[in-house]
């Protein structure tokens, strides 16, 4: 009779998130039939499955349940940036399970009503003293864990979750937004990653339907057939494309020069803090130092390096090679002239590298020196950005920034104004742009 054997792999007790499977296979399509559902069983983890070939030729219906198991997560729902508060969230069959073992309650027993906020302390390793942690089911399979928003405490419970046997995956933030704009949803999203205040609010300006609603307006236009103004509208947007590639990537700034020209010491002024070692020595920084901050809320990545100059070793000679490299990636080159030195064909060397903007820095501004005026003459007209800074007593230092800024970001923004912040949406306008033209 029937002698495809399938054992029902059985939860140890009834749980949502089990998937019945029933196979039939039926005796006109036997002998491929089977074969093809034999197959498929055999590729389904867990599924216990004894069969024996040669029985495949009997006719049979075959009617049976079989267990695929839906996998319980942890997704973090808040930033991985430290903050006040994390939230992990655990997601499937097991949730409730997992939740118990790695949560205390400070009183009571350790039931989990749907919606009920409870208060509790960690059992996890690392967290023996007991972190203290809100938890609350937010749904028959689903509970919230919140917890101290520093990296340790946060990372603790997800790696006992993890050892529970949670599979760890990015949140699915999507059922958190209220609109049903895509925009809107990705807009939330980048706004966890947001480091100052100015991005923040133009991200908060797209959430609020800035992008969506223009983008709109402007194939309204396109079908109206008003398609002059839809292009001038679409090359304004495009115009701020560069800008919202930066909301989240910093905008690179990499300062070079040659070896003393003072990079290290002006890294310094522009952090705030003292970053790099700074020494009299030529040569002293070797490695690349890369460092976020922002210039007037927008935010940047400072790059120093080795001082351009023939390597007096191999590791320096790599240290100037990715150097090199960097400038020539770079959104924008402080190229530093020492007003002791002047231009010299180092600083020909490094223009060469450049690609994106450069701003000319006569360092040392405290340093006056007799001949100071022709050796800075002797700069190239092709540099129009030109600031003198002096690390010591911080003059230029402020306008240094504003000139970096106005390059990066040449056309103000006002409130409410669209930007489109995604690679989606600057080929959505690009692919708008070409439709227009076509008309
Ligand atoms: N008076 C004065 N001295 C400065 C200024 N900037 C840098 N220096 C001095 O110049 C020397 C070199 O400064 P660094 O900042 O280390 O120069 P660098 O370009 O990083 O040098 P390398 O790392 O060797 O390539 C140090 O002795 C600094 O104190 C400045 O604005 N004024
Ligand atoms: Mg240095």
């Amino acid at each position: 009779m029937n002698s495809l054997s399938l054992r029902e792999s059985r939860p140890e007790r009834p749980e949502r998130g089990c998937i019945t499977l029933i196979v039939f296979s039926l005796p006109f399509d036997l002998k491929c039939g089977c074969t093809a559902t034999v197959q498929f069983l055999v590729r389904m983890k867990r599924c216990l499955l004894r069969f024996d070939p040669k029985y495949l030729v009997s006719t049979f219906v075959l009617s049976t349940k079989l267990r695929i198991e839906t996998p319980t997560t942890v997704s973090r729902l808040t930033s991985t940036v430290p903050s006040a508060i994390a939230v992990l969230e655990i997601n499937g069959p097991s949730a409730l399970d997992y939740a118990k073992r790695c949560w205390r309650p400070n009183q009571g027993d350790n039931n989990l009503q749907i919606n009920a906020i409870r208060f509790g302390f960690t059992r996890c390793d690392g967290l023996e003293q007991g972190e203290s942690i809100v938890i609350c089911r937010t749904g028959e399979c689903r509970v919230e864990i919140h917890c101290h928003g520093g990296r340790m405490a946060s990372d603790a419970i997800l790696r006992k979750l993890v050892l529970c046997g949670a599979l760890e995956q990015p949140a699915n933030l999507g059922r958190f937004v209220r609109s049903t704009d895509e925009i809107a949803f990705e807009a939330q999203q980048d706004l966890l990653l947001a480091t100052t205040l100015r991005t923040t609010s133009i991200l908060l300006d797209q959430f609020r339907g800035s992008l969506g609603l223009e983008l709109d307006t402007i194939k309204s236009m396109m079908i109206a057939g008003n398609t002059a103004e839809a292009i001038r509208r679409l090359t304004q947007l495009n115009a701020r494309a560069e800008l919202g590639r930066h909301l989240i990537e910093p905008w690179q700034v990499v300062l070079a020069g040659p070896p003393n020209s003072g990079k290290s010491s002006l890294l310094n002024m522009l952090l705030g803090y003292s970053r790099a070692i700074v020494h009299e020595q030529a040569g002293t920084t070797r490695d690349l130092l890369e460092e976020r901050s922002s210039f007037d809320g927008w935010p940047i990545e400072l790059v120093d390096g080795a001082g351009i100059r023939t390597a007096m070793d191999a590791i320096e000679a790599t240290g100037i090679e990715q150097t090199l490299q960097r400038i020539a990636t770079a959104d924008c080159t402080l190229l530093l002239v020492d007003r002791a030195t002047g231009w010299t064909q180092t600083h020909d060397q490094i223009l060469n590298h450049c690609s994106g903007s450069v701003v000319l820095v006569n360092t040392k501004s405290d340093l006056t020196r007799v001949g100071d005026h022709e050796r800075l003459n002797s700069i190239p007209d092709s540099i129009t950005m030109r600031v003198d800074t002096s690390s010591v007593t911080g003059d230029g230092v402020k306008e240094l920034m504003n000139s970096v800024v106005s390059i990066l970001v040449p056309q103000p923004l006002l409130p409410g104004h669209p930007v489109p912040f995604r690679q989606r949406h600057r080929d959505m306008i690009k692919d708008l742009i070409r439709r227009a033209a076509d008309r």
